[in-house]
């Protein structure tokens, strides 16, 4: 029997990254994320659109933060660093950790005081990074940490790192490979704006075009071997009405919203995302709070995906967006579920009705039971 099984995306697309055949992999089988087609949601609203989710949060960690961190610590330990740093909303420390910890190497992570959810403080904990929790928020702390690796033996594993994106625009390429061709549109959420902008990087280089958004080279490295695709989607970002600088076309000083995750202000992507949206000739919209949660919900209750919510506010702005009529009938469209839903149960939780709570007896959890059947 041959042992061919799936070890990531680094083996599986290494022609297309930087990677040599000494290069020693870091990896935990991230990728190869299901697509999962929506079938009710679209029936019930009465959707014209066939609607794709990317499940990122079936990754290793729990979020699509994977596919970059198995690049950037593969690179990391290729250059020999022993620690590693990041500024986090959650899942790239936890991502981080995790690596970091694969890997053999130090790890510390800087986050906001009290705004991050809970499972991804305890993933960054038990893979042993060190916490810090600073008095500030994400764009505080992404500010320090370009300052402390700077002038300290730490590599940094933050977006702004370019292998972080080249890791992440894999995901281009298995949504190719599973519809055949690049869809009509591909939605997702935007905080720190390097996943729209990897995205695009993806998609481009299948195409065969110059990836006028690629940030290792100068714009001329379009990839020269067969192509995947015949054309790009247009990508539309969804972000938090508290923390939407593209939208307001300017940086937030104090972003908010229950979507911790995206809580974001000064995204350090911002030209590249800029590119990414104007080149595919997609466009950003924003979403409430109210409308994030209502879609997770939604999503959990009618389909059976439970994401986090700054992965639900794509349905959000799907639902906001497909009723204005800006996709086109019969089009396909594909969502990125950035996070798992496991990551912040405290939301989920606050949001739902409490279980009820009885004796242990027949007769009144039957009545229950009668009362719901
Ligand atoms: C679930 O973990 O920035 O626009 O520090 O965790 O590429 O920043 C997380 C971002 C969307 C936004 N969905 O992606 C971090 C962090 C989830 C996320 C985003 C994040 P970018």
């Amino acid at each position: 029997m041959s042992n061919s099984h799936y070890t990531g995306l680094i083996n599986k697309y290494r022609e297309r990254l930087p990677v040599s055949d000494s290069t020693r992999v870091i990896s935990l089988n991230e990728g190869n994320t299901p697509m999962i087609e929506l079938k009710n949601l679209p029936a019930q609203l009465g959707w014209k659109q066939q609607i794709f989710c990317k499940f990122e949060g079936l990754n290793p960690t729990g979020s699509f933060k994977d596919r970059g961190m198995t690049m950037a610590v593969t690179k990391a330990v290729e250059a020999g660093a022993k620690a590693i740093i990041c500024a986090s909303t959650g899942n790239t420390s936890a991502a981080a950790a995790a690596y970091a910890a694969r890997a053999g190497i130090k790890s510390f992570v800087l986050i906001p005081d009290g705004k991050i959810a809970l499972g991804k403080l305890s993933q960054a904990m038990m893979h042993g990074a060190t916490v810090i929790q600073i008095r500030g928020n994400f764009d505080d702390g992404m500010r320090l940490v370009q300052e402390l690796s700077s002038s300290m033996p730490l590599n940094l594993v933050n977006s702004i790192n370019p292998y972080r994106l080249q890791g992440q625009k894999t995901i281009s390429f298995e949504v190719i490979e599973a519809l055949g061709d690049a869809p009509d549109y591909h939605v997702m959420p935007v905080g720190n704006a390097g996943n729209i902008s990897a995205h695009w990087i993806g998609y481009s280089e299948a195409a065969g075009k110059p990836c006028g958004s690629c940030n290792l080279c100068d714009g001329t490295c379009a990839y020269p071997g067969s192509k995947l695709s015949t054309k790009r989607p247009k990508l539309v970002g969804y972000q938090a009405s508290g923390a939407a600088p593209f939208l307001r076309e300017s940086m937030v000083d104090q972003p908010e919203t229950v979507a911790t995750a995206i809580r974001i202000g000064h995204p350090v992507s911002w030209d590249l995302a800029w590119a990414a949206q104007k080149e595919s000739g997609g466009w950003f919209e924003e979403c409430s709070d109210d409308e994030i949660l209502s879609a997770q919900k939604l999503l959990a209750k009618c389909e059976g995906i439970f994401c986090e919510p700054a992965s639900a506010i794509t349905i959000a702005g799907l639902c906001k967006d497909i009723a204005e009529g800006r996709f086109k009938e019969n089009s396909k469209i594909v969502c990125t579920l950035t996070g798992h839903g496991l990551k912040d149960p405290d939301t989920a939780i606050a949001q739902s009705d409490a279980p009820v709570l009885v004796n242990a007896e027949r007769d009144e959890i039957g009545a229950i039971i009668s009362q719901h059947l």
